[in-house]
């Protein structure tokens, strides 16, 4: 007779997963990517999490619809990087009556509903749009008309960082904004916005580029070239996030300055969701530390780069 196959005991019932729903903006852009692959890594090397995630497409309302069937599905936390500041009154009213915490990350929502999340991960792009402005100011000496690449209309990453570098600009005024558009975060759209802008008036005397997120920086920097440009000599450019192409760039001399804002934020989601659930306070800003990245910095760091 065959010998008696001795059935494994069945595993002991793992302890409850913690499960988290996260709503992604879309795939906009570099940083973005090194977010999802950060948030998407850490769930799957983490044996107490299950991750539902749902990318938006850069629209609201696939984010307002995902939000509603992690309500439905009964997560235990929701997450999400709000695409625009405005229009989630009723769906994190929806997402507190149904006792579920949001935790927002790399994007914030207006003020006046705060007690609708729990807590903020990410960065002070007010800080950064400073940075930028001082760095900016720095390599034009002081005088120069800007153009400036603005992100996604309406986002908190690109009002805040308009709000930094605007103000900080102010205080110059020998340098000038002449020209201010979106360019959605986007790198294709961000070339086509620069090559306009090159060929209107403005464009014949213009000395730097600031924009809001690399990609667009280097779709101008594209631009610029085919306009037979040198970008980061003829004209001076500085961006926000610091993907690894934009220090190759700096490296090429072809950017000037990059500010860093992380978007390797899986881990602090995740820990941040636990604490929830095991009852723990947390701030409401968990803040991103930065740093500003040019010239020798910038090529020093660029082997040890995570994204
Ligand atoms: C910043 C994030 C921004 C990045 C862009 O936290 O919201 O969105 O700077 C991305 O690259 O599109």
């Amino acid at each position: 007779a065959a010998p008696a196959t001795t059935k494994e005991a069945p595993a002991p019932t793992d302890n409850k997963k913690l499960v988290v729903g996260f709503s992604q903006i879309g795939a906009e852009s570099g940083w973005r990517g090194a977010e999802t692959a950060s948030i998407q890594e850490t769930a799957k090397n983490d044996p107490t999490i299950e991750l539902k995630f749902s990318d938006a497409q850069q629209k609201q309302e696939n984010q307002i619809k995902a939000i509603r069937t992690f309500i439905a599905q009964k997560v235990d936390v929701i997450a999400m990087a709000p695409v625009v500041e405005t229009g989630w009154e009723a769906v994190l009213t929806e997402a507190k009556n149904a006792k579920i915490p949001v935790i927002l990350v790399d994007r914030n929502i207006d003020k006046k509903n705060e007690d609708l999340y729990t807590t903020f991960i990410g960065s002070d792009f007010v800080l950064e749009g400073q940075n930028a402005a001082k760095a900016m100011v720095e390599h034009l000496g002081g005088k120069g008309n800007i153009v400036e690449l603005e992100g996604t209309v309406g986002a908190s990453a690109a009002v805040d960082r308009k709000k930094g570098f605007d103000d900080e600009i102010k205080k110059h005024p020998d340098i000038k904004i002449v020209k201010s558009q979106s360019g959605d975060f986007n790198r294709a759209t961000g070339k086509q916005v620069m090559e306009a802008i090159l060929k209107s008036p403005e464009g014949k005397n213009i000395q730097g580029v600031y924009a809001h997120n690399d990609d667009m920086a280097l779709g101008a920097i594209q631009a610029i070239e085919e306009a037979g440009k040198k970008p980061g000599s003829d004209i001076k450019i500085v961006s926000i996030d610091g993907i690894k192409e934009a220090f190759e760039a700096i490296k090429a001399g072809k950017l000037n300055t990059v500010v860093e804002c992380n978007p390797l934020l899986g881990p602090q989601l995740f820990q941040a969701a636990k604490d929830l659930k095991a009852g723990k306070q947390l701030d409401k800003w968990i803040k991103s530390n930065e740093e500003v990245f040019s010239g020798q910095k910038a090529i020093d760091a660029l082997p040890n780069r995570k994204y």
